[in-house]
């Protein structure tokens, strides 16, 4: 058997705003318009995505949240509604998902090994997150490829943020190990924004695009420094400097979805590139991502 490899890691963010916009047919609210530079951002890296072999996309989300240990779907078939518990309005998904049961094990194994404290989700009636399903479907909106869903164990909450980053670094490590044992070609997703404060109050029309702005300019200057250290292929130094990211931009990265990808990519060297970024009710949401087979054929 072949060695499996991660063919691309991407950070992509999971509004729920950027489906409701979308219009796809799962989604029962309907918008005219909205957050397009998102939308054309994931447009892009669907293109770059269809170029690219690969077997099963292995997703990371914040809304997925287990206090003990980290969890893994572990039921091969998912159908069922996503309603958003904050935008019920924006956010009501009809999804029908397959599951890579096979390699989900395999990882939860690795993660056991490495001392991990790990659990199968084997729930038939489970709804799946929300952050899985839109990240996903931004990515895959065929649906024609398996998933694997990882939850956020919550340590910088639970514990503190060395602690989520010393797990994350654990995961992305077997997650990497599981996927090149099982000779498939895995494409991974961190499923989170970066800046993350919002408003508190929603326009009347959703996608009233000139109501939609950043939120503080601190933040903004913490999302514009995760942005350039990655296209400047310095991945390891957003690891290092994602406690007081965390902190200061209250970032959805404390779930460790970023820093399990980093991990799992060995921290690239190579410039990541930039497809979209944007504010989402203030939040700030960059799509962006490693593709390394492209880096190799560049050389
Ligand atoms: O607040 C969250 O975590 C959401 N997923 C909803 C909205 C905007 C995110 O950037
Ligand atoms: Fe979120």
């Amino acid at each position: 058997m072949a060695e499996g490899q991660i063919v691309a890691g991407f950070l992509a963010p999971h509004p729920p705003h950027l489906i409701y916009a979308e219009n796809p047919p799962q989604n029962e609210p309907k918008a005219e318009c909205g957050w397009e530079v998102l939308r054309w951002g994931y447009e892009r890296l669907r293109k770059d995505l269809s170029k690219i072999d690969y077997d099963v996309i292995i997703v990371h989300s914040p809304h997925w949240q287990t206090y003990v240990g980290t969890h893994f779907l572990g039921v091969p078939h998912f159908k069922s509604l996503s309603v958003d518990p904050v935008f019920p309005n924006l956010f009501r998904f009809h999804y029908d998902l397959n599951v890579d049961v096979e390699l989900a094990e395999a990882i939860h194994d690795e993660s056991k090994e490495a001392g991990l404290v790990v659990k199968m989700m084997r729930n038939p009636d489970f709804r799946v997150d929300y952050g899985t399903i839109i990240s996903s479907h931004l990515t895959n909106p065929s649906w024609d490829k398996p998933i694997v869903s990882i939850s956020s164990n919550r340590s910088t909450s639970y514990y503190n943020v060395d602690v989520m980053q010393e797990k994350m670094v654990e995961l992305g490590q077997a997650t990497r190990r599981a996927v090149e044992k099982s000779g498939k070609r895995a494409v991974l997703l961190s499923s989170c924004s970066l800046s993350h404060r919002h408003f508190t109050t929603e326009a009347e029309v959703p996608e009233d695009m000139s109501r939609e702005h950043i939120y503080h300019h601190g933040q903004y200057l913490w999302d514009m420094k995760i942005i350039d250290l990655a296209k400047r292929g310095c991945a390891r130094e957003i690891h290092d400097i994602m406690p007081e990211f965390i902190e200061q931009a209250i970032s959805e990265t404390d779930a460790g979805s970023l820093s399990w990808l980093l991990a799992s990519l060995d921290y690239p060297t190579m410039p990541a590139e930039l497809y979209g970024y944007g504010s989402v009710i203030g939040t700030g949401n960059a799509v962006m991502g490693w593709i390394p087979e492209t880096a190799e054929a560049k050389q």
